[in-house]
């Protein structure tokens, strides 16, 4: 495999006027013709004419009308062309029934579909399939499928075919085509200017019953998208397919959205709140990457953060607004302590904006998103709200029609607020996550925060430069009141203190406010100050932040010294949770406790080897010690919080569920599952279902409810990938790995579905104690797996190997287990090159 870098980055020698393509849907021999119009570009030096293309049959190809011989290889074409504007004709044939990559042009249960980005569109045609090649496209599907759709505006169509007219220029990673027989759920929105827009959600039949939830989403998302950036959507219809097999959660191809099912369809019976959450926080996603990534797209792949880091930032500010903002970022900061510390403190460490690749479809990480759009959260608290929406203004103003660079990026806020972000652009460029140690002192009436700031070596990164930290802080009394309301200190030094003065009593800070920047932060601070803090903290983040630290530490010290449950952490914890003055959602995220491969990080983080199992022990014994310590206050709770009347997604409602939920696990603890059982029995929705039967299966009382489910459920493919996943995340350690592989001889197993393998081996994975089970027995199932999954899927496959990112965490024995297993994987035949960037990085 190649590597490609950031810098050798030059322009295309042709600029592409006009798209013309016709499809002949077959599903082993699709054929497709193009006429494509090219000028030569001023712009670029190389004139070489190279057209990408992969696994693709060439039937005839001209430039001007003449037949061309053109020189063929495995990576595209080439061919002598005119010094002046010429057009290229291709005719080549695919075979969409057998291309189980599911990257181009693919079957997905006898429907067509198309997944471009990255670079999946040389898997249809020949073209310069890069993001800086934009043009409008005409496309003519001819078949005789029911329904035919791709990008842009609808033109003429008649039995058996359908023609798309995109007026808009974009890249080729945005082109789609959906045909198969599916029917629309139907609605109409009119934008800020009066125009109307046909949506439509189109299902396979029998799914009409699940769009309702997901067209609101979208017709929020729009609103919203005008109200706070004053962005109208740009056609006369919007489209969404829902397909079961995709690699992704959803794609935003130009006017056409295709969505992984499980991120549209929605309906109370089959989806939990955390679903119904999460599908419309993806339709704003991709409804909002129309300008964040279609209008303005990227130059070159490296610049991916510049629209996912954006759009990201964007759905968290939508959900923020929709739902409770303190709630959406725990949530976050879960997510990213979950997913994005851990790789960007392991091989798989890279820049949010990396510097080279080999495999693009490798870099769709948690710290290009995630991170990304931390980075530009803290740009936002840095030049504060009114300068952020006017410098997006300016971005939409100076680049719309562009494939743009973080350099445009970072140019139009250096424009808008006159600061020179010379510095904050290491955000885009370091990789790691910065400590940041705390000092306090207090003298006079002077109170002082030392602060230190370092961030450790990382793969080609073994200096680091000081970064730019906007750190929250607000400052209380002894009493509990603020004295000093939230305020940024920005730092820049490597060792910078900062002074509060006038303080005639010393105050108790509360710092990283919000988390606001993405580091860890060290802060010597007693239990008691902890506790304070979760008692009276006025920022909401920092109250449950502190909370969260008295429960790692509790862990921790139980791991290391088998020390009891902290019984401070159990009476501050006590007294959050019955204040009904605090939102249900938030109490429910103050139950939770870090996950185990959270601790296992931070054990790591402090010179320990994590044992799995001693972890396992005390996260289950922290849990026994909450049902114990809350016996009398659990069942009020549960109560209280159950919701009646007809189930409804909102924010409020699934708050409830999601409070009455933590108290039935921990409830559950102590009757031996009868208070789940009889929400089992009676449960009208998902959530209450799903959460029944884990606390069932906690209380080793699942096998009767996980039959019955199965029974109730085997019609609906998303549900059956909840009962997968549930069993392999829920199995004791010893079993884990057997559990799994019961699961894949399953009949409903099927490898080739993603998500069906992720059920099984995402959870394997997440299962940390039975992932790492002392006897390797989870290490050589995955590896098994994903070696025979490698042939027909290398994008699904090599995101799996993710799984194995932290082993040098753990003991001798596991890492010689694991390596064994990264070795029997990269020694392969023919492994992708996918897999073996990925398992290179993790070895080396
Ligand atoms: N479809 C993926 C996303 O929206 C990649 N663009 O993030
Ligand atoms: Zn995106």
């Amino acid at each position: 495999p190649q590597t490609v870098y950031l810098e050798d980055y030059t322009p295309f020698g042709f600029i592409v006027e006009a798209v013309d393509l016709t499809f002949r849907l077959h599903p082993t021999a699709t054929r497709v013709l193009s006429r494509i119009r090219f000028l030569p570009n001023p712009e670029a030096s190389d004139r070489t004419f190279f057209l990408h293309g992969e696994d693709l049959r060439l039937i005839r190809a001209a430039i001007d009308g003449r037949e061309i011989t053109p020189e063929l290889s495995e990576a595209g074409l080439r061919a002598d062309v005119p010094d002046a504007p010429f057009t290229f004709e291709a005719e080549v044939e695919i075979s969409p029934a057998t291309n189980t990559a599911l990257e181009g042009l693919y079957m997905s249960s006898g429907m067509y579909c198309t997944q471009c980005e990255a670079e999946g569109f040389r898997k249809i045609t020949y073209y310069p399939d890069r993001p800086d090649v934009m043009a409008p496209f005409e496309v003519r599907i001819e078949g005789d499928q029911p329904v035919m759709l791709s990008n842009g505006n609808p033109g003429a169509r008649g039995a058996d075919f359908a023609e798309w007219t995109d007026p808009w220029p974009k890249p080729a990673y945005l082109f789609a085509l959906v045909a198969g027989d599916l029917v629309a759920h139907r609605d109409s929105f009119t934008t800020a200017s009066g125009r109307k827009v046909d949506l439509a959600i189109w299902v396979r039949p029998g799914d009409e019953g699940k769009c309702a939830f997901g067209m609101e989403a979208l017709k929020k998302s729009m609103r919203w998208d005008e109200e706070v950036y004053g962005r109208e959507y740009d056609l006369d219809v919007f489209n969404i397919v829902a397909v079961d097999d995709f690699n992704m959660g959803a794609m935003e191809n130009k006017g056409l959205n295709i969505f992984n099912s499980s991120c549209v369809l929605a309906s109370p019976e089959t989806s939990t709140d955390g679903n119904f959450e999460r599908i419309e926080a993806i339709i704003a996603h991709e409804y909002f990457h129309n300008w964040t990534g279609n209008r303005i797209t990227c130059r070159d792949w490296f610049q991916l953060c510049l629209k996912e880091g954006l759009t990201v930032h964007r759905d968290s500010e939508f959900t923020s607004d929709m739902r409770s903002a303190p709630v959406k970022r725990i949530s976050d900061v879960i997510d990213l302590r979950a997913r994005q510390f851990p790789e960007d403190q392991g091989p798989l460490s890279h820049p949010v904006r990396p510097e080279s690749f080999q495999e693009i479809n490798n870099f769709y990480t948690a710290t290009v998103y995630e991170k990304g759009a931390e980075v530009i959260g803290m740009l936002k608290r840095l030049v504060d709200d009114d300068a952020y929406h006017r410098a997006l203004d300016l971005y939409f103003e100076r680049h719309d029609g562009d494939a743009a660079t973080i350099e445009d990026w970072l140019k139009v806020f250096e424009d808008t607020t006159g600061r020179d972000l010379s510095q904050f652009k290491r955000w885009y460029s370091q990789s790691g996550t910065p400590r940041l140690h705390v000092r306090e002192e207090y003298e006079g009436d002077t109170f002082t925060l030392h602060f230190r700031q370092e961030t450790p070596p990382t793969p080609g990164q073994p200096d680091k430069g000081p970064q730019v930290l906007p750190i929250a802080v607000g400052l209380l009394n002894p009493n509990g009141d603020e004295v000093t309301p939230t305020q940024i200190l920005e730092m820049t030094q490597a060792e910078q203190s900062f002074t509060f003065e006038g303080l005639r009593v010393r105050p108790i800070p509360s710092i990283l406010r919000g988390f606001s920047a993405p580091v860890m932060l060290d802060h010597a601070e007693g239990k008691d100050r902890r506790a304070f803090l979760l008692a009276h903290d006025s920022d909401a983040f920092n109250r449950w932040e502190a909370g969260r630290e008295l429960a790692r530490e509790s862990l921790v010290q139980t791991v290391l010294t088998g020390a009891a449950s902290d019984a401070a952490y159990l009476d501050g914890l006590k007294a959050v949770i019955r204040d009904e003055s605090l939102d249900p959602a938030y109490r429910a995220l103050m139950l939770g406790q870090p996950t185990q491969s959270e601790l296992a990080g931070l054990l790591y983080e402090r010179g320990e080897t994590p044992d799995p199992e001693a972890i396992h022990d005390a996260a289950e014994g922290l849990r026994d010690a909450k049902a114990a310590a809350f016996a009398g206050l659990l069942p009020g709770l549960y109560e209280d919080n159950q919701v009646p009347g007809p189930y409804s997604p909102d924010a409020q409602s699934a708050g409830r569920r999601a409070l009455a939920n933590a108290a039935l696990s921990l409830l559950s603890r102590r009757d031996h599952g009868a208070q789940a059982q009889a929400q089992y029995d009676r449960a009208g929705n998902m959530t209450e279902q799903l959460s029944a039967l884990s606390a069932l299966i906690d209380a080793g009382k699942g096998d009767l409810a996980l039959g019955r489910f199965y029974d109730q459920w085997q019609g609906d493919r998303l549900v059956i990938d909840k009962w997968f996943a549930l069993q392999v995340m829920l199995a004791a350690p010893e079993e884990t790995a057997a559990v799994a592989e019961r699961l894949t001889q399953h009949p409903d197993f099927d490898m080739t579905n993603p998500n069906r393998f992720r059920a099984v081996f995402g959870a394997l994975a997440g299962n940390h104690a039975g992932f790492h089970y002392r006897d390797g027995a989870a290490y050589r199932l995955l590896a098994e797996w994903l070696m025979k999954l490698d042939p027909l899927n290398p994008q699904t496959t090599a995101r799996m190997c993710t799984a194995f990112q932290t082993w040098k965490r753990y003991d001798a024995d596991r890492q010689d287990m694991i390596r064994a297993q990264l070795e029997r994987i990269a020694a392969l035949d023919g492994l992708s090159g996918d897999t073996s960037e990925m398992i290179g990085r993790i070895l080396a």
